[in-house]
């Protein structure tokens, strides 16, 4: 077992609250360059003649301290000057690019058009950006995440933005995923002899791990890992912190809460963290055949990022050293 000063860690994120506790694990980690974010790009598309990758971008702004923390997407201080030309002009407006946010996409889709990789493209953008963990697409082919409605397929932006997640979900399909290959940096990351902990983040598991854990090859990796993986629940008390995944649950059947999640993860996850507010449920959760831990996982200030991943750097190293 690497003790944790010198191990390095795997964190599978996407959205908001994957890019929070990516945060505090760079605040708390001695260092943050041992860290790969890998992330979901199932929400990716083409918008307006642009690639637009929405958790790579929400991830590179949070870990940059550029994000629009009221939305949790985008950048701060943002303007939309450009959005209001194309209005003018009769453009599509639904999905708001920010004066500032429009330099990524414009950039990123010359690089790729130009034949440079996701992943190449994302490197050198964090380390412009001075970010020092290292933040890699799931899978440098694209797996675009379709949902499948009571009104038909919808491309994940069109359900999740242009119709406000209106539509009751029947399913998820992963698109391109059987012919998609890991990213080279997922794969060395995850044969790393000094990996500590795989920390799958308290993301929406349907929209942003599941398409992770559907690239080929992923799912067997983990599950031949030596080092421990840990779930955090995104649920706390019957809720999504944010986003529609109670919603999803719900429209699945599914009831809203910490086991279903744990029980979503099962056979993939050696330990769970979920919120005091769901403490009743950790005898439920250890029956799935996981280590539970108990601890505030609602992340609003910084340093509560920094105490939950604290924490779940704890539960990982004991988690490894029972192994
Ligand atoms: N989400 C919205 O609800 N409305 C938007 O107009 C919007 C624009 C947008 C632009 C760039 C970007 O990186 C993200 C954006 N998002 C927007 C969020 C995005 O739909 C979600 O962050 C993810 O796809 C789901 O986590």
């Amino acid at each position: 077992m690497t003790s944790s000063a010198d191990a390095s860690y795997i964190a599978l994120s996407g959205g908001v609250g994957g890019a929070k506790l990516a945060l505090g694990l760079c605040d708390v980690l001695e260092n943050p360059g041992r860290l790969t974010v890998v992330t979901n790009t199932g929400d990716d598309f083409e918008h307006l003649g642009l690639k637009v990758c929405p958790d790579l971008d929400t991830l590179t702004y949070t870990l940059a301290g550029l994000a629009n923390l009221e939305t949790g997407w985008g950048r701060a201080g943002e303007s939309g000057a450009f959005m209001e030309a194309l209005g003018a002009l009769g453009g599509e407006t639904w999905f708001f690019l920010g004066d500032k946010d429009l330099a990524i996409h414009v950039e990123r889709t010359r690089r790729l058009r130009a034949g440079e990789s996701l992943s190449t493209v994302t490197s050198d953008l964090c380390a412009r950006l001075g970010i020092e963990a290292r933040i890699v697409p799931m899978s440098d082919d694209p797996v675009p995440t379709v949902v499948e409605t009571e009104d038909g397929p919808l491309a994940f932006q069109h359900y999740f933005v242009r119709e406000r997640c209106r539509p009751k979900v029947l399913g998820f399909r992963h698109e391109g995923a059987e012919q998609a290959r890991a990213s080279s940096g997922f794969l060395d990351a995850l044969a790393a002899p000094d990996l500590g902990a795989v920390i799958v983040c308290p993301s929406n598991p349907y929209i942003s791990i599941d398409p992770i854990l559907a690239v080929p090859g992923v799912r067997d990796a983990l599950a031949a890992c030596e080092a421990p993986v840990i779930a955090v629940s995104p649920i706390i008390g019957g809720e999504a912190v944010k986003g529609p995944t109670a919603k999803m649950m719900a429209e699945r059947g599914i009831a809203p809460s910490a086991l279903a999640i744990a029980e979503h993860y099962a056979g993939l996850i050696d330990g769970f963290v979920l919120d005091e507010a769901d403490r009743a449920e950790a005898a439920g959760i250890a029956a799935t055949g996981v280590a539970v831990e108990v601890t505030a996982t609602m992340m609003t200030a910084r340093e509560e990022k920094q105490a939950l991943s604290r924490a779940v750097l704890a539960f990982a190293n004991r988690r490894g050293a029972a192994r």
